[in-house]
């Protein structure tokens, strides 16, 4: 039994990939690597890898992370500039006994070290939205602060490992230094291979007050469906955070348990993830809350074109 799924529709080409890998007993942590990347280096997702959305400061400070739900190996990286794959790099820093989390310069020092490609992240397409969003936010006080593509994926492979990631440009717009939730282990993701695994994303800021993803599996832990546990999570925190905090940031989360089956939940109309598993092809789904439950429904081809068409068309400078 295998299966993987991801956050937002953009992971489905990387999903393709990932999934020839696990049809032939590949590794969950191959599937989610080659996934991420091919995320990481599509130049018109604007949240995710090369092409992804500056900060204020017009540099594009990147986040990505890492486990292995099997030996509970851990590594990731935070505001990282100027190279290519994120994911891989997180994915190497797991395989040490400490030094698991680094950071900036050092990141960067590392990475170097390592031979890891480097690569000047910020596309002319960035730069014209980052010029835009300047005029926009002088012109009509909007809030600077939007980009929610981040790509987290959760992987279970026949050997019975199940494997998280996650990769980030994180919100755009965002100060130097800025961390979101995506490399926080718990937060942005959590796997063991017992139970399942998570990911999240969302407004980092708020998803690491629930710390969804470890919440999730730890309802797996306790028997609940993916789905469910999905549910309950991104609702309790969706409540408890209008409670408290008179309204909530964008949470979207998706898990896999070690059966092979999934869930999603959104408390945003606009999400969408992609899934695969022995028994289902790729499929891109929309998901819509509907009372006290998700509502999935399969994207239709004019939507995955549309979708691609929307990003993919000419920026023009305001
Ligand atoms: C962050 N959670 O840095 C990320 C952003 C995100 O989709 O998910 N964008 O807060």
């Amino acid at each position: 039994m295998w299966g993987i799924i991801a956050t937002w529709r953009m992971a489905k080409e990387g999903l393709d990939v990932a999934v020839a890998g696990l049809q032939e007993n590949g590794s969950a942590g191959d599937a989610v690597e080659t996934a991420i990347k091919y995320v990481e280096d599509f130049p018109f997702y604007k949240s995710v890898g090369y092409g992804g959305l500056p900060n204020e400061e017009m540099e594009v400070e990147l986040d990505a992370a890492y486990m292995d739900g099997t030996t509970f190996d851990v590594g990731a990286i935070a505001a990282i500039k100027d190279f290519a794959n994120p994911i891989s790099i997180a994915r190497s820093l797991s395989l040490f006994k400490v030094n698991n989390m680094l950071v900036g310069v050092g990141a960067e020092k590392y990475a170097h070290r390592m031979g890891f490609e480097r690569k000047n992240m910020l596309t002319d397409r960035a730069k014209i939205h980052y010029r835009n969003r300047v005029k926009e936010t002088q012109e009509m006080e909007i809030s600077p602060y939007s980009g929610h593509d981040t790509v987290g994926m959760v992987s279970l492979d026949c050997q019975g490992n199940i494997v998280a990631g996650t990769s980030t440009s994180g919100l755009f717009m965002k100060k130097a230094g800025r961390v979101g939730d995506s490399p926080i282990i718990g937060s942005g993701l959590y796997a063991d291979s017992h139970v399942g695994a998570a990911t999240a994303t969302g407004l980092g800021e708020d998803l690491m007050k629930g710390v969804v993803s470890y919440e999730v599996v730890r309802l797996m832990k306790q028997g609940m469906h993916p789905q469910q546990a999905c549910e309950r999570v991104t609702f309790d925190l969706d409540r408890e955070l209008i409670a408290r905090r008179g309204k909530a940031g964008d949470i979207s989360i998706v898990a896999i348990n070690k059966d092979g089956e999934w869930g999603a939940a959104a408390n945003i109309d606009t999400f969408s993830f992609s899934v695969a598993t022995e028994s289902q092809p790729v499929t891109v789904y929309t998901t819509k809350r509907v009372g006290d439950s998700m509502v999935h429904e399969k994207a239709s081809q004019a939507w995955l074109d549309d979708y691609l068409t929307d990003r993919m068309k000419p920026l023009e400078e305001k």
